[in-house]
């Protein structure tokens, strides 16, 4: 695929006014957040409660791409049509899941290294002919006492460019995403540091190993303090070191960030992003690839409960039109209650 092809899958990702939603848990974290609300994590329920979230009435007005995890690419909606087609045929791209997971990195103690190299370019074949447009591969880094290590940030970085360059082969666009964790009592300046560092690492392993930049969608961490700091950096703080970072570590031809949401809650993640665009326009657009920001309020609304269906859909289209209107920097705390 030409990289003309793979820069306008990647400008339909971030397209004006819309996001990505992460629904791509895999089979441990979906049950984690089943347990949750009490409800066992069965084939049967995956889908019931997938198929709650795409079939949401409204969303492709806020949503561009859906990204999936391996079991979710394989099934169909409720009327039997198989999610990646009914998603085409709403506008919505998607996308996929494609790493293995994060595992303990030897010699390394408390850090780990993303694994799903092996076979990769087999599996990404399979998944564009189930109908995936974008793929996606999450490295972790962890802030704490002598880490991240220089092993552990360069490692994960070589990792991700190669995966990054078998997906543009495979005619997908990438998405990269280096995630420092927020766990940890570090301050919003640490966070800085060590995001400034990855973003260096990575982009000269995306170069090295010619990864056509304008076919990628970056999803990174924001600058934040950690999650047990004190005095927890505020909403413009962390929307103007994040966009500070960025500038200063993110190359202009990227088309688009979209910032994981790392255990914000849905409130916060929709702030900082609107703060962000409202001091734009920035070389990239600036938009959202949210799990749990998204998926927090339906998934408890839901409750594992056929009854409630329609009013969790309600709540993701609330969080997606909250996040559309971040897109611009039109948000507004007090949209919340309405
Ligand atoms: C939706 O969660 C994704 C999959 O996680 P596991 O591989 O651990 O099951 C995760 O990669 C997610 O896409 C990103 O972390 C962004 O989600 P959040 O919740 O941080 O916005």
């Amino acid at each position: 695929m030409s990289s003309t092809e793979l820069n306008s899958i990647a400008q339909a990702m971030v397209a004006p006014n819309k996001g990505i939603l992460a629904a791509d848990e895999s089979t441990p974290t979906i049950a984690k957040r089943f347990k949750g609300i009490d409800t066992e994590s069965t084939e049967v329920n995956r889908q019931t409660y997938r198929n709650m979230l795409f079939t949401a009435p409204g969303v492709s007005e806020y949503i561009s791409g859906i990204i999936l995890f391996d079991e979710t690419i394989r099934q169909t909606t409720n009327e039997g049509i198989p999610f990646p087609e009914y998603l085409t045929s709403l506008g919505i791209v998607p996308g996929i899941k494609v790493d293995k997971g994060a595992k303990e990195l030897a010699a390394c103690p408390g850090e780990k290294i993303t694994e799903g190299l092996d076979g990769l370019r087999e599996r990404l074949n399979e998944y564009y002919a189930l109908g995936a447009r974008f793929a996606k591969w999450r490295a972790v880094i962890t802030i704490g006492n002598g880490i991240p290590s220089d092993t552990c940030i360069s490692a994960n970085a070589h990792a991700l460019a190669r995966y990054a360059a078998l997906a543009q082969e495979s005619g997908m666009v990438p998405i990269v995403e280096p995630e420092v964790l927020m766990d940890g009592d570090h301050s919003l300046d640490t966070c800085y540091q060590v995001t400034a560092k990855v973003l260096d690492v990575v982009f000269s392993e995306l170069k090295n190993q010619k990864v056509g930049l304008n076919g990628i969608i970056l999803k990174p961490n924001m600058v934040i303090s950690g999650t047990d700091a004190n005095n927890r950096a505020d909403v413009a703080m962390v929307a103007s070191a994040t966009v500070d970072c960025l500038i200063s570590h993110v190359p202009s031809e990227v088309p688009g960030i979209a910032f994981l949401s790392g255990g914000q809650t849905s409130e916060e993640a929709t702030a900082h992003l609107s703060a962000m665009n409202e001091f734009g326009p920035h070389p990239w657009q600036l938009s959202f690839s949210y799990g749990r920001a998204l998926q927090a309020s339906p998934l408890r609304v839901w409750g594992g409960n056929k009854n409630n269906l329609e009013s969790a859909q309600a709540e993701l289209l609330k969080r997606s039109r909250l996040n559309g209107l971040a897109r611009t920097g039109n948000y507004n705390p007090q949209m919340e209650s309405v």
